[in-house]
């Protein structure tokens, strides 16, 4: 099993970087210039992701885990006995064992990822720590339609978890298309779908201007990657990360701008930056409590309870499928 599964991580592995390569190309392309915010989560990505949620201004994981916490018991309660949770995204082990350790005896666990790798470290894990817990990987991109294992006779419903507002790196029809999707895979089920909220314009900056740098280092990380991986020549103080949070379209838009004109290469070909020209990396969209209770039902859920912070910084939604 060694050899084989060294040879499917190279596939997959090759696949990946040549994913890349294409969107990377076609986002440089394109104008304005733009690129998937996915490819930041490789390993040190992913790594750099982690300390971005350890950060003081970057406030939604906390805030999150605290609603997950807070609130264990009435969520508990809608989830209901012997219930199965889909998770979108391999996501953060500490957010579904706040969810299966308030749960009643929780039968089956899903986590559906586009990796593999992260995705069956993850599932060993919980398997240790929950005996009597079903631990079912997926690989497959949850943004597409899929087909899942039938529910159990003796389980209770299926329940999805989307958290962290990942929704927010959608546009607003990707959004209602996924919601779509999902409300069809749960029918008779429920969604429990973190969203962060619209706010103080200043708050949202700080989440995504960090004094340490951290958010600048994982917005440049694209451009390591681009290096390590397709054997480009992106010049990394030559890029200046920036973000900042664009009112009318309720997202912050992270970029990596061009702090002069220069030339890079890229599998081959060459492109030229324009001295301020960017590359757009991510969109991060905010909502109202309202707005995504309608874009929700737009896609066929029936919202139920919402909870919030106090200070309305983030929200979790229970949505009936
Ligand atoms: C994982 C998409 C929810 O948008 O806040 C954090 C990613 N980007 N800092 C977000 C991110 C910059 C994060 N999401």
């Amino acid at each position: 099993t060694g050899t084989l599964s060294k040879i499917q991580t190279r596939l997959a592995g090759g696949e990946a970087a040549e994913a890349f390569a294409r969107d990377l190309l076609a986002g440089l392309s394109s104008t304005p210039r733009s690129i998937s915010p996915k490819y930041f989560y490789d390993a040190p990505g992913s790594l750099l992701f982690d300390r971005i949620c350890e950060l003081p201004e970057y406030y939604p994981t906390r805030v999150e885990l605290g609603l997950l916490s807070g609130h264990a018991r009435e969520i508990a309660r809608q989830v209901g006995p012997r219930a199965e949770i889909v998770e979108f995204g391999a996501g953060s082990l500490r957010k579904v064992r706040l969810l299966l350790d308030a749960m009643d005896r929780p039968v089956r666990y899903l986590p559906i990822d586009i990796s593999g790798e992260h995705l069956g470290a993850a599932a060993q894990v919980l398997r240790r720590d929950y005996p009597g817990l079903h631990v079912q990987p997926l690989v497959a991109d949850y943004t597409r339609h899929m087909l899942l294992p039938a529910l159990g006779e003796d389980a209770g419903q299926r329940v999805g978890f989307f958290p962290g507002s990942t929704i927010g790196n959608f546009t607003p029809a990707e959004a209602l298309h996924f919601l779509q999707m999902a409300a069809q895979v749960l029918r008779g089920g429920a969604l429990l779908l973190g969203a962060d909220l619209v706010k103080d314009p200043a708050v949202l900056h700080a989440a995504y201007n960090d004094t340490q740098g951290v958010t600048a280092a994982f917005n440049l990380n694209l451009l390591v990657r681009a290096n390590r991986e397709l054997g480009c020549n992106f010049d990394l103080a030559q890029f200046a990360h920036s973000a900042f949070y664009n009112a009318p379209l309720q997202r912050i838009e992270m970029h990596l701008v061009s702090r002069r004109r220069q030339q890079v290469r890229v599998c081959g070909r060459c492109f030229e930056f324009a001295e301020g020209e960017t590359l757009h990396t991510e969109n991060s969209y905010k909502f109202t409590l309202d707005g995504l209770q309608a874009l929700a039902r737009q896609a066929g859920f029936t919202p139920g309870p919402a909870w919030t912070d106090p200070q309305k910084l983030f929200s979790l939604h229970w949505l009936n499928a």
